[in-house]
C-alpha cells in the first residue's frame, strides 16, 4: 500500500469514529513523526464541529473528578465526550501517567468517552504542541464535547483558553487560590468558577470573596460561580448548564482562530524549515564552536536564501 493510500484509510477510520486508528493517530502527532502534518492537513476539514471547554486549577482542587462528573452528565445527554488530560509531572518521565485515566475508568468501558493523556513538553510548559491536535482529532471522531484538564491557573492557561470555546477555572478551600488569582489578574481568563469542595470548612467563605471580587469589576460582574461537591456529584448539572450557556464573544472567537492558525501555520513553517537547514547548521556547529562563526551568520545567509526564493516560480 502506498504512502498516500494508507493515510487516506487512516484518516477515512479516524472519521468513522475507530478509537484505535484515533489513538495510532493520536500518537503519531504526539511524536510529530514522519507525515503528521499531511495527515493533519487531511483532518482539518472534517474539524470545528466539537465544542470544546478548558478545566483549569491548581493541584488536587478536584479537576478529574469534575470531568468524571460531567462525562456523567453529558453522557445521559446521549452526548459523546472526549478528555485530554495535560499532565505536567510527566514532563520528567516524557510519558503520561495514568491516574486521571484510572480516576475516570468508570467510563473507560462506554464507547462514547474516549480519555487521552498527554505530556507537557519539557521547560517551556504549558499544553504541548498536540494538544490541540488531539482535540481536534476528537472532534473528527465525532466527539460532541471535548474537555481539556489542565493543572495551575497561569500562564499555560493562557494557551488552553485561546484553543477552547469555554474556560473554567476551579477554586477549591484547600489552597489559597482565590486571593492568587486576585492578584494575578486571572479573574479575567474564567469564563465559569467552580468552588469545588463545599463540603469542606471555608468554602462558603472562597465562594462569597470571589463574588465580591468579581462584582467589582465591569468585566467579570457577570461571570456565574458555581458552587460543587463534586465527589457526590452535587452541582454538576448547574456547571455543564453554565457551560453550556456560555457564548464567547464573537471578538475573541475571531482573534482564537487568528492566534490558533498563525500559530499553526508557524509551526508547520519552522519543521519545514528545520528539516531543509539541519543538515547546513549541523555543517556549521563545530566551526560556531571554534569561534569561527556564529549562529546568527549562519542564519543571516540562510535568510538570504529564502529571501532569494520566489514561491510563485
Ligand atoms: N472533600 C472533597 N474532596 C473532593 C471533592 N472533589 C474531589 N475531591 C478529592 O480531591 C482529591 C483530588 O481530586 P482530583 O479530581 O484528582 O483533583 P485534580 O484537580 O484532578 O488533581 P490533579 O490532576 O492531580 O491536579 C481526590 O482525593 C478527590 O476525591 C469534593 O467535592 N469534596
Ligand atoms: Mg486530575
Amino acid at each position: 500500500m502506498t504512502v498516500e493510500k494508507a493515510h487516506e484509510d487512516m484518516i477515512e477510520r479516524v472519521l468513522k469514529g475507530d478509537r484505535r486508528t484515533a489513538s495510532q493517530l493520536m500518537r503519531i502527532v504526539d511524536d510529530r513523526a514522519e507525515g503528521h502534518l499531511d495527515l493533519l492537513g487531511a483532518l482539518y476539514p472534517h474539524t470545528g464541529r466539537a465544542f470544546t471547554a478548558g478545566i483549569a486549577g491548581s493541584p488536587g482542587c478536584g479537576k478529574s473528578t469534575i470531568v468524571d462528573a460531567l462525562i456523567g452528565e453529558l453522557r445521559k445527554q446521549a452526548k459523546t465526550v472526549g478528555v485530554v488530560a495535560i499532565d505536567p509531572t510527566s514532563a520528567l518521565t516524557g510519558g503520561a501517567i495514568l491516574g486521571d485515566r484510572v480516576r475516570m475508568q468508570q467510563h473507560g468501558l462506554d464507547e462514547g468517552v474516549f480519555i487521552r493523556s498527554v505530556a507537557t513538553r519539557g521547560a517551556q510548559g504549558g499544553i504541548s504542541p498536540s494538544t490541540v491536535d488531539i482535540c481536534r482529532i476528537m472532534d473528527a471522531m465525532g466527539m460532541d464535547v471535548v474537555l481539556v484538564e489542565t493543572v495551575g491557573v497561569g500562564q499555560d492557561e493562557v494557551d488552553v483558553r485561546m484553543a477552547v470555546n469555554v474556560n473554567v477555572v476551579v477554586l477549591s478551600p484547600d489552597t489559597g487560590d482565590a486571593i492568587q488569582i486576585m492578584k494575578a489578574g486571572i479573574m479575567e481568563i474564567a469564563d465559569v468558577f467552580v468552588v469545588n469542595k463545599m463540603d469542606k470548612e471555608g468554602a462558603e467563605n472562597v465562594f462569597q470573596e470571589l463574588r465580591m471580587f468579581l462584582t467589582m469589576n465591569e468585566a467579570t460582574r457577570d461571570t456565574p460561580v458555581v458552587r460543587m461537591e463534586a465527589r457526590a456529584n452535587q452541582g454538576t448539572q448547574e456547571l455543564l448548564q453554565a457551560v453550556l450557556a456560555f457564548r464567547e464573544p464573537e471578538e475573541r472567537t475571531r482573534l482564537r482562530r487568528r492566534l490558533e492558525i498563525r500559530k499553526r501555520a508557524g509551526e508547520v513553517f519552522t519543521e519545514w524549515f528545520e528539516d531543509r537547514f539541519r543538515d547546513r547548521i549541523d555543517e556549521n556547529i563545530e566551526r560556531i564552536q571554534r569561534g569561527e562563526t556564529t549562529p546568527y551568520e549562519i542564519v543571516g545567509a540562510m535568510k538570504e536564501i529564502m529571501e532569494g526564493f520566489n514561491p510563485k516560480q
